[in-house]
């Protein structure tokens, strides 16, 4: 049997290298070596071209080497297979890390001590505890509820938003449109965990910001975007930022990727851009997980992570 690695634009070998040492009985080949198309059981991929997947005449399963699989439900040939994506504790401990780091970073008011650094100036702004500061996550699944619980241990007082209803112990939840309109209205920092649907696009835009909070202890609302840069609108998120609608933003996704050289957000004193790496795939700790997904798979039990194509995710 065996498998297509195809990590576009990832370094092929190291994820080549686990691929075989993981799953040895398996033939391994990347999209430039010579194999028999029909030989290819499995494909573990990500961001291939359109259409490639589907030259594959019998493939059983398609394993995104990510958490977001949004790139291959955008295929229009994306063969009629299970789609898997990846739900693994070294992924999801980093994401919190990032989503910790940012929420910091805006609260402890990071970047303007930085710049008083820089001028030499010795000034203290008014610090405000973790306590009363209201974070609002989008998005309460595997990520969204990591990160809420690593918050709500630091003190934040932390809700989430999700399209189905949840409970959840210690965190305020809401759902479906009511329900995002009334979290808005208690949120200091707006942190964005969702994937890209068509329902969720351009979500993240100058009319949802309006609705922040803006009597919140920051004195204004943060935005940190680190689901997909899709949700965002990056004109709104300027405009917001100029009208100060929004004082602060933090974004590791964006509309195209890389980010636009032109782009104001690179220069903006109070955005922190990063290269969509908030929790990026760890070679070893993925391929296991695909690993134990096929030894589901092959025993006739159900996978762990296999996406629901009508929901988009
Ligand atoms: P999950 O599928 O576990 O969770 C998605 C959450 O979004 C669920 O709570 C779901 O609601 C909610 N949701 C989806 N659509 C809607 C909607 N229309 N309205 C309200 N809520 C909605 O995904 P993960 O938590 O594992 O990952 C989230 C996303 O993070 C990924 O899809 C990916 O885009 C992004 N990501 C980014 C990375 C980076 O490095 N920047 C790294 C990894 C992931 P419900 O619970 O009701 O289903
Ligand atoms: C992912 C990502 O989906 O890194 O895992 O964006």
């Amino acid at each position: 049997m065996a498998i297509m690695l195809y990590a576009n634009g990832w370094d092929h070998e190291e994820w080549a290298a686990c691929v075989k040492t993981v799953l040895p009985d398996y033939e391994i080949y990347g999209p430039d070596d010579d194999f028999n198309p029909a030989d290819i059981r499995y494909a573990m991929v990500w961001k291939p071209e359109h259409g490639f997947l589907s030259q594959f005449p019998n493939l059983d399963v398609i394993f995104s080497l990510g958490a977001g699989a949004d790139f291959l439900l955008a295929d229009p040939q994306l063969p009629n297979v299970p789609v898997v994506r990846v739900v693994d504790p070294d992924l999801t401990n980093r994401m919190s890390e990032y989503v910790l780091l940012q929420c910091l970073l805006h609260h402890r008011r990071t970047l303007r001590y930085m710049r008083f650094q820089q001028a030499g100036i010795w000034r203290e702004l008014d610090d405000v505890p973790a306590r009363s500061i209201r974070v609002g996550i989008l998005g309460l699944g595997v990520l969204g509820q990591d990160a809420a619980r690593k918050l709500a241990m630091v003190g934040y007082d932390v809700a989430g938003w999700s399209r189905s209803q949840k409970s959840l112990d210690g965190l305020t939840t809401y759902h479906g449109a009511d329900g995002l309109d009334a979290m808005l209205a208690r949120t200091d920092i707006l942190v964005s965990l969702l994937p890209h649907t068509p329902l969720t696009e351009g979500l993240l835009d100058l009319d949802l910001f309006k609705k922040l909070a803006r009597d919140g202890a920051l004195g204004g609302p943060v935005l940190i975007n680190a689901g997909r840069g899709k949700l965002q609108k990056e004109r709104d998120i300027m405009e917001a930022l100029d009208d100060s609608i929004l004082i602060g933003a933090s974004l590791d996704v964006f509309e195209q990727e890389p980010l636009n050289d032109g782009s104001p957000l690179w220069s903006h004193p109070s955005v922190i851009v990063t290269p969509h790496n908030a929790a990026p795939s760890a070679p070893e700790a993925i391929v296991r997980y695909l690993a134990r997904q096929i030894g589901l798979y092959e025993a006739g039990e159900p996978m762990e992570s296999a996406i629901d194509r009508k929901a988009g995710y």
